[in-house]
């Protein structure tokens, strides 16, 4: 694979920059987009709080992540101390005021590996998940948001490649693909790569956020407004990172020996981890470690079919950003 790395970009690569930044543009949810999810919130809020006064709702995912797209679901939390009631109890229940409220499409799924109620509002349209009790997802997300807090090239990036993934079909998880989560963890990893670097590796700064969740620490520097010109030794364009990124996944990740760690800002080892063989259903093709549950690879959902179509649309992006005379538009043809 390795015969394809270009060693430099083309030379009108700059040209890509104005259509790339006015895609972002158009991708960013409105003011008004981000009203009417608060204005949900605090129906839910008002609905949940006379059956349980001491529950708090949160945003996660990529509502409150800066990661959203205008027509994402929005993903909710609910914090309360269950005491001896089971969860599905509670998802049940949840389910039954919401319907009563004549919120529509409301389905409890118990058995989920993340147990959770949908509902749709027919008054803003949105659709929503809530889930109970799922600290790190709030955590995870204040992390990515603090990330995007720095250096706007973050957004730029990350908004662009979720958007190819989505055209492409590649950001379905039960299809063995990527979750937005993990692009953006990729994105992150990417610009802290960089040199000069574009992020810090804030988990290994002085901690200022620190919050334990069932064994796990999460502690890291999120006094981010004090980092605003921590990538402006690098000059580098969203146009240039685009092609960057997809030129890495595509020539130079090794991935039968690396994983890439947010956490620490480097490469760490597959062999440090024993995410070398494949243990029961995961086969860590390729090896993306959660920034605190260190444990967990996402990608594990990854199989030896998924990594193939994967492997070949990284190289796809990387010779359409290489070669194409018009890349805003090949880059994101459905697939
Ligand atoms: P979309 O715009 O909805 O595609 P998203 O950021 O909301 O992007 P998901 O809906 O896939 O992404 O996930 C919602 C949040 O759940 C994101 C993250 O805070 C958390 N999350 C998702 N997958 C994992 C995972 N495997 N491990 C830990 N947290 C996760
Ligand atoms: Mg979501």
């Amino acid at each position: 694979r390795n015969h394809k790395r270009h060693t430099t970009c083309r030379n009108d690569i700059t040209m890509l920059n104005a259509p790339l930044l006015a895609l972002f543009e158009s991708l960013i949810p409105s003011d008004e987009e981000k009203l009417k999810q608060k204005q949900l919130l605090t129906l839910l809020e008002n609905l949940v709080r006379k059956e349980w006064p001491n529950a708090r709702l949160f945003l996660y995912g990529s509502c409150a992540n800066s990661f959203g797209f205008p027509k994402s679901d929005v993903d909710v939390c609910l914090q309360m101390d269950l005491g001896d009631i089971e969860k599905s109890e509670v998802l049940l229940k949840l389910a039954k005021i919401f319907e009563s409220d004549n919120l529509q499409n409301v389905q409890a799924l118990t058995r989920a590996r993340v147990p959770i109620v949908k509902l749709m509002d027919p008054v803003t349209g949105i659709s929503c998940d809530i889930c109970i009790n799922n600290v790190l997802a709030v955590v995870n997300t204040k992390l990515l948001h603090d990330y995007a807090r720095i250096d706007v090239r973050l957004r730029q990036l990350a908004f662009i490649v979720k958007h190819w993934a989505k055209s492409r079909g590649v950001n379905v998880t039960y299809q063995g693909t990527l979750s937005s989560y993990a692009y953006v963890l990729m994105c992150i990893h990417f610009l802290q790569q960089r040199r000069p670097s574009i992020l810090p590796c804030l988990q290994r700064m002085q901690v200022t956020y620190y919050i334990t969740v069932e064994d796990v620490e999460c502690a890291y520097f999120d006094q981010v407004e004090k980092l605003q010109n921590f990538g402006a030794q690098n000059r580098e364009s969203v146009a240039q990172l685009v092609w960057g990124f997809f030129h890495y996944w595509a020539y130079c990740h090794d991935y039968a020996n690396d994983v890439i760690s947010v956490r620490t800002g480097s490469m760490i080892s597959k062999r440090g981890k024993d995410w070398t063989r494949r243990v029961g259903n995961d086969r860590h093709l390729i090896c993306i470690e959660d920034p605190f549950e260190v444990s967990h690879d996402l990608g594990r959902v990854v199989d030896k079919h998924s990594i193939r179509v994967l492997r070949e649309e990284f190289e796809r992006a990387a010779e359409i950003m290489q070669y194409d005379p018009n890349p805003c538009v090949s880059l994101f043809e459905p697939y």
